[in-house]
């Protein structure tokens, strides 16, 4: 099994700046040294960095959508290098890096399957759905599932920048885990187009096993698609990830998001993930030191380290 690390030090997408500074942390704290000792037969190469230049489009102004020829140019030359990965034949794990360039990752991903084969589990406080016209912020990193997905195609305006991203995915393809911070109209288009999620409710009432293995079902039947897990570190409680820029209180243990990533493993579908918005900027030593190990343990339990021990 073959891994291939990308960086994507870019936080135009959201409002507090510092996940640029994310990747680097992450390889700082040890991730690649510690994904290594996984097991002796792990592969892995770190590409570095996603750089980008603007384009040169006439950049007219679209309402409501802060950074946009950012976005754009950061996603598009983060699209080519998870599709170059990938025809590595190396599983694509992105850092962030805010969560807008799951947009990118995603479109990366889509150039290598097709929009049937592929799910995505949206592991996230937030439910990163907003358009221009229904955000409260413009902030692009609460949009990127809602750019992915051909039920809202007609909900946005034609986006010269975005041209490239053609992503058609289904969401019913989609399902979110550990919700608790949704817009008034996130929430409306949660209803109208029955969106599957499983929020903290749900995990109260059902345990972390019960909702892991309902969410993996319903948006894989049959086992036969790939999945892709866009994994916002913000879904943790700010007990165990409070270096991140909107973080929101009584959210997932370490302990819950270790189980859920451990049986992503054991699914045997993983084929390739973004973890996001981890921030360095946002809290005291300690603050950023927790946020590290449980994003390096969190990416660890995706591709094969195990609390019962590791044999191989
Ligand atoms: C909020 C925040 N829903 C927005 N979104 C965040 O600005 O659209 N997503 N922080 O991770
Ligand atoms: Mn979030
Ligand atoms: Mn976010
Ligand atoms: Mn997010």
């Amino acid at each position: 099994k073959a891994i291939g690390i990308l960086g994507v030090p870019f936080d135009k997408g959201a409002g507090t700046r510092g996940t640029d500074k994310g990747p680097n942390a992450l390889r700082e704290a040890g991730l690649i040294d510690e994904i290594k000792h996984i097991s002796s037969n792990i592969d892995v190469k770190d590409y570095g960095d996603v750089h980008y230049e603007l384009m040169n489009t006439n950049g007219r102004k679209i309402h409501n959508l802060n950074d946009l020829s950012d976005v754009a140019a950061c996603n598009k030359a983060l699209a080519d290098q998870v599709e170059k990965i990938i025809k590595d034949n190396r599983m694509p794990i992105t850092l962030g890096g805010c969560h807008s360039i799951a947009i990118g990752s995603i479109s990366g991903v889509l150039r290598t399957t097709t929009p049937d084969n592929l799910c995505i589990l949206w592991v996230d406080a937030h439910l990163d759905l907003n358009t221009n016209t229904t955000s409260p912020t413009g902030n692009m990193h609460g949009m990127p599932a809602s750019l992915l997905v051909k039920e809202l195609r007609s909900n946005w305006p034609t986006i010269p920048e975005l041209e490239w991203c053609k992503a058609d995915l289904s969401l019913r393809n989609f399902c979110w885990i550990g919700l608790r911070s949704i817009d008034y109209y996130e929430r409306i288009m949660m209803e109208q187009y029955g969106i599957k999620y499983f929020d903290m409710r749900d995990i109260d009432r059902m345990g972390i096993d019960k909702v892991t293995n309902a969410a993996l079902k319903a948006i894989n039947p049959n086992g036969d698609r790939q999945l892709h897990v866009s994994f916002d570190i913000d879904s943790l409680d700010p007990l165990f990830a409070n270096s991140t820029g909107t973080p929101a209180g009584a959210g997932l243990t370490l302990r819950e998001c270790l189980f859920l990533m451990e049986e992503v493993h054991r699914s045997g579908t993983l084929s390739s993930m973004d973890l996001v918005e981890v921030n360095p900027l946002v809290g005291d030593v300690r603050d950023v030191t927790n946020t590290l190990n449980s994003a390096k343990a969190i990416v660890c339990a995706a591709i094969g380290s195990n609390r019962s021990g590791n044999s191989s």
